[in-house]
């Protein structure tokens, strides 16, 4: 058994951040699939065994189970020292950004693409409006403060740049827009993290694509 087991399935960005920083520091670590569009994290099981908040991912090490990405992003730059911002300021502002991500940026981008390509039936164009709105306006933010400096914190990437990416690798067209294309400070970092050793695409790294048909 691997040192690392990350419950995960390919279509979550949430989980991607965890997948990502594992393979990036070079863990032992195997994926564990969650078979979320059988509605997997809705059952009792999952939630009395795996995680009360009926999420993916979960990270399980030593005895642990840690939930939330960005606390599993936390937990994992600490031990191996990777992608870990230095000092308290930077500490503080990478959980700033983190925080944001969850809420703002990819807190709307991961329900937007639900409701567009994955919910039966698809979801209130009013809704899908709204949350447009708000992710055309949370992407401008990042692709300015991106416009300052390589990376969210510094100049070398953190836990901060992981979590933010989580779901921009994703193709266009299961947005119906192209991020990188309208963001040219977003797509310029993209290409800088994607370009890390060991770096891999979310639908290579964790199991569940393509999705069977029907
Ligand atoms: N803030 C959480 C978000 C986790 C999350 O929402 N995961 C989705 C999968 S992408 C999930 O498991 N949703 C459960 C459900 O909708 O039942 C994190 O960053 O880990």
């Amino acid at each position: 058994m691997a040192e690392y087991q990350l419950y995960c399935f390919a279509q979550s960005g949430n989980a991607y951040r965890a997948a990502l920083m594992l393979n990036l520091i070079g863990a032992d670590w195997e994926p564990r699939f969650v078979d979320f569009f059988k509605g997997e994290t809705r059952t009792p099981e999952y939630r009395a065994n795996v995680n009360e908040m009926g999420e993916a991912p979960v990270l399980v090490h030593r005895g642990r189970k840690l939930t939330q990405s960005g606390v599993i992003l936390s937990y994992l730059a600490k031990l191996s020292g990777r992608f870990k911002p230095e000092g308290e300021d930077a500490e503080l502002e990478a959980l700033r950004w983190i925080i944001f991500d969850n809420q703002k940026v990819n807190g709307y981008l991961g329900p937007y693409r639900f409701l567009r390509i994955f919910a039966k039936p698809a979801g209130d164009p009013a809704v899908l409006a709204f949350l447009k709105g708000r992710i055309d306006n949370n992407l401008a933010i990042l692709d300015k403060r991106l416009a300052a400096g390589p990376y969210i914190v510094g100049q070398r990437p953190t836990i901060a740049d992981l979590s933010l990416v989580a779901y921009l690798y994703y193709p266009a067209d299961e947005f119906g827009f192209d991020i990188a294309a309208q963001h040219k400070n977003v797509a310029a970092w993209l290409e800088r993290i994607k370009a890390l050793p060991r770096w891999k695409h979310p639908y290579d790294l964790m199991p569940g694509h393509p999705l069977p048909q029907g």
